[in-house]
């Protein structure tokens, strides 16, 4: 039953892949049992081998509050189970690992999903639509090893949709994918399709609100997660589902749905050389000065651009901000991993 052909067949609806870390790891050492994550609550895990689900243990030192919480099983993570399946022995190795951190005195990275292609960007196209809250996703993206595409909910109750959608265009213009849709019904979610075939694995992040749990039941074809009304003032969501949930769609694909996140911090770990503002790298390409920082340095290219109207003030801006909160995070982790109870050094992240 352990033998890799026998794991294929039995973990592949799960998203299980000859091609991922987890199954170069398996074929090397595969003692145990091999299931996928499922569910995942503050009191623990579920986790699905194919045959069947249920709640695991974790590993004692797991549950000491300094053991760095990448360390730890996440929805979507394949795992390793002891023979009588009870506890997680391992974490198999990722191909991606979505991630944030938590704002507060201490910089907190909060792993969110494992083993993911494509993070759907879920935004509501009411008091929820925000470009700016947009490019700090797509930052998080970009260091997580997965694709984005964003997802505009609640096309059906917006008269404004191509207005607000053409604010995106430096987004698109940076080959992110946008998809509008009434996340209600099945023909308009159909859009997505590309993303859900069989073997891939997506998980759906956004606001509170914005329609990810509406989304997964369409997507589903029945109502498995609940889903609440918006305040009607402001748009804003009752944070109604509240643990992380993997689930095979009839397309194939495996689903995440999340609860809607509050803060989005950056970890300090994404990428310098930024896919999401490539057009504000190319413009600085051209300035005078490598190391301008466009404030009033003579021959300035993206001064030139924010003046000629080209480049839009609010995504310049917003642009310097995550530099700088990348700057000063990246700093508090490196002064964690000299110190002497820095972080663990494993060979997984
Ligand atoms: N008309 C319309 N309503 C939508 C659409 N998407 C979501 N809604 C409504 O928006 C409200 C919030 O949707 P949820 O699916 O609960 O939102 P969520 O993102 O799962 O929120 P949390 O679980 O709190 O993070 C519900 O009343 C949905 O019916 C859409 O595309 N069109
Ligand atoms: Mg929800
Ligand atoms: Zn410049």
């Amino acid at each position: 039953m352990n033998h890799p052909i026998d794991i294929a067949k039995r973990l592949a609806p799960l998203g299980w892949r000859a091609d991922l870390p987890a199954a170069r790891a398996w074929a090397e050492n595969p003692a145990g049992r091999a299931a996928r994550v499922s569910e995942q609550h503050r009191t623990g895990f579920r986790v699905c081998d194919g045959e069947r689900e249920f709640a695991v243990q974790s590993p004692a030192p797991w549950t000491r509050s300094g053991y760095p919480a990448e360390l730890r099983a996440v929805v979507g993570d394949f795992v390793r189970l002891e023979a009588g399946c009870d506890q997680i022995v391992e974490v198999l190795p990722r191909s991606s690992l979505f991630r944030r951190a938590a704002a507060g005195e201490h910089l907190k990275v909060q792993p969110i999903a494992a083993n993911i292609d494509t993070v759907l960007v879920v935004t509501g196209l009411d008091g929820d639509f925000n470009p700016r809250r947009l490019e700090r996703y797509l930052v998080l993206v970009s260091a997580s090893g997965a694709a984005p595409v964003v997802v505009l909910t609640k096309i059906d109750r917006c008269e404004e949709a191509d207005a607000l959608r053409a604010r995106l265009a430096d987004i698109e213009g940076g080959g992110v994918p946008v998809v509008a849709i009434n996340a209600k019904d099945a023909d308009s979610a159909a859009a997505l399709a590309p993303w859900l075939g069989g073997g891939r694995t997506v998980v759906l992040v956004g606001s509170s609100g914005a329609g990810k749990s509406t989304l997964t039941n369409t997507l589903l074809g029945r109502s498995r997660m609940r889903t609440a009304a918006v305040r009607e003032r402001d748009s804003r969501g009752r944070h109604t589902t509240t643990h992380r949930a993997l689930m095979t769609l009839p397309l194939g694909a495996c689903l995440i749905d999340t609860p809607g996140m509050r803060e989005l911090k950056l970890t300090g770990e994404e990428d310098v050389a930024d896919q999401v503002f490539e057009d504000i790298e190319q413009l600085a390409a051209g300035c005078r000065f490598r190391d301008c920082r466009h404030d009033a340095e003579p021959g300035c290219a993206v001064r030139a651009a924010l003046e000629a109207g080209v480049l839009e003030p609010g995504r310049f801006n917003n642009h310097r901000k995550l530099q700088d909160e990348r700057a000063a995070a990246a700093k508090v982790l490196a002064a964690r991993q000299n110190a002497p109870q820095g972080r663990p050094r494993g060979p997984r992240r």
